[in-house]
């Protein structure tokens, strides 16, 4: 296979000429973001409106390798295409390549709540991410089970609400100072970091805390099983008030990037009125500190501002609202509990994850278009896909490498390459070219039958 017709996501246009250009040093690792040994010839050229805010053009010819683009993400981008073509090698074929994405908004989660992951590990998964093109990392913070973000004015909710996870590890949680190399590692990569504290359910770590943030006055205690929808907030109360405040507050001063994540999932115990107000609550909080609001799809009856990103999680193209949410103008990432939940096992061999939304080989991950998996949203409200990596099984890096890989490649791909060039053939191949690269750089993967046969 040449390797030009071997990336992963496919590119816009890739035109091979005569000849090679040979490396004179070697690469060790995943040498991302952007090659700094003065052997690739980096420019930014505003003047290139084709390319849009992350394309990239690569021209490699045997004496020179150039890359342009209007801006840093380009050149990131263009050079994780430079990683995948030099692959384990030393060479890489002359010819040219003009890319961008299709959707902005492409996301990798990461679950930190149900079982830690430190700050290492994390950095690494942006490597990963960066290798697909992937866009934005949005770090799940907080749910029932551990509080991973140090928030000044509540020190109880890391320094207690932190101290658990699900079955009996110890928990964790990130200092401001951890917080900010995620953030600047992210950036480097091109990734946009999103934090996502959950409320005003999966909120346990926070209730266990702080007595004054539950209805009763109680708190309960901490929490290390998996089930869902059992804690709320109190609605309506100055606590609860000062909380949001403070927690978001806190949040957007330390996220450069314009989102912040409030969740909303998976709330049992508030009927709808109380729902929608302390959703609207958390909702002004974060407008309040600068930040766009992103909450997952159960927010849609409460009428959020149009301004708000839903993060839809439905399976079996269920709309829960969306159509209606993006006639009045939110946008929605697609993240199809069927498609696109990487912590759904392959198939029943799978040694861990979890099989409420089925199983999810790595074909599946791919067969859907994110403009039609619903058929009444507005295809322009598609900001564009996130693969949410919920960690309830997930205990090592090891581990979530398995599921990720190859799934998040596939992904990356729906959320880069245009509708319709996908084929499972030509993917399947193109897999098993980068997989020997995976193997090179330590990355684990999952020996899916389907594409490695
Ligand atoms: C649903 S997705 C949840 C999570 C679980 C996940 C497990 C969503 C917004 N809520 O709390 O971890 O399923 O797959």
């Amino acid at each position: 296979m040449h390797p030009f017709t071997a990336l992963v996501p496919a590119p816009v246009r890739a035109t091979p000429a005569e000849g090679e250009y040979v490396f004179r040093r070697p690469q060790s690792g995943l040498g991302l973001p952007i090659p700094s040994d003065g052997e690739v010839r980096l420019e930014i050229d505003p003047a290139r409106p084709e390319l849009g805010d992350e394309g990239y053009e690569l021209t490699v010819r045997s004496d020179e390798i150039r890359l342009v683009a209007q801006g840093e993400v380009g050149l990131v981008h263009g050079a994780a295409t430079l990683r995948q073509l030099r692959g384990t090698g030393d060479r890489v074929p002359a010819g040219q390549i003009v890319d961008y994405p299709r959707y902005p908004y492409r996301g990798l989660m990461l679950d930190v709540a149900r079982h830690f992951f430190g700050v290492p590990d994390v950095l690494r998964l942006v490597e990963l991410a960066a290798l697909f093109k992937l866009n934005h990392l949005h770090l799940h913070l907080t749910d029932d089970q551990g509080w991973r973000i140090a928030i000044d004015a509540w020190p109880r909710l890391h320094e207690y609400g932190g101290g658990t996870e699900v079955g009996d590890g110890p928990g964790g949680y990130y200092t401001k100072a951890d917080y900010t190399r995620i953030v600047s590692h992210a950036a480097r990569h091109g990734i946009t970091v999103v934090p996502e504290v959950d409320v005003p359910g999966h909120t346990n770590a926070a209730l266990a805390s702080y007595p004054e943030l539950n209805a009763d006055g109680v708190a309960p205690p901490r929490y290390t099983g998996i089930d869902v929808g059992f804690s709320s907030l109190a609605v309506g109360t100055s606590a609860t008030d000062r909380f949001l405040d403070d927690v978001f507050g806190e949040l957007a001063a330390m996220t450069p990037g314009p989102y912040l994540h409030f969740g909303g999932d998976e709330v049992k115990t508030l009927d709808a009125q109380e729902y929608a107000a302390i959703v609207r609550q958390a909702e002004e909080a974060v407008l309040r500190h600068g930040k766009i609001p992103i909450g997952w799809h159960e927010i849609a009856p409460a009428r959020p501002r149009p301004t708000t990103v839903l993060q839809y999680w439905g399976i079996g193209r269920a709309d829960h609202g969306m159509a209606a949410a993006t006639a009045r103008g939110n946008r929605v990432i697609m993240s199809p509990a069927d498609r696109a939940y990487l912590d759904m096992k392959y198939d029943e061999s799978s040694p861990y994850g979890l099989a409420w939304a089925g199983f999810i080989p790595t074909r599946a991950a791919g067969d859907w278009d994110p403009q039609t998996y619903l058929s009444d949203v507005d295809p322009d409200a598609v900001l564009g896909i996130e693969a949410p990596l919920w960690t309830e099984t997930v205990r090592t890096l090891d581990e979530a490498q398995r599921l990720l890989m190859p799934r998040l490649a596939v992904l990356a791909e729906v959320g880069w390459s245009s509708a319709g060039a996908r084929d499972w053939d030509d993917l399947r191949a193109r897999l098993a070219v980068q997989a020997s690269l995976w193997t090179d750089l330590g990355i684990a993967f999952h020996r899916d039958p389907d594409v490695f046969r």
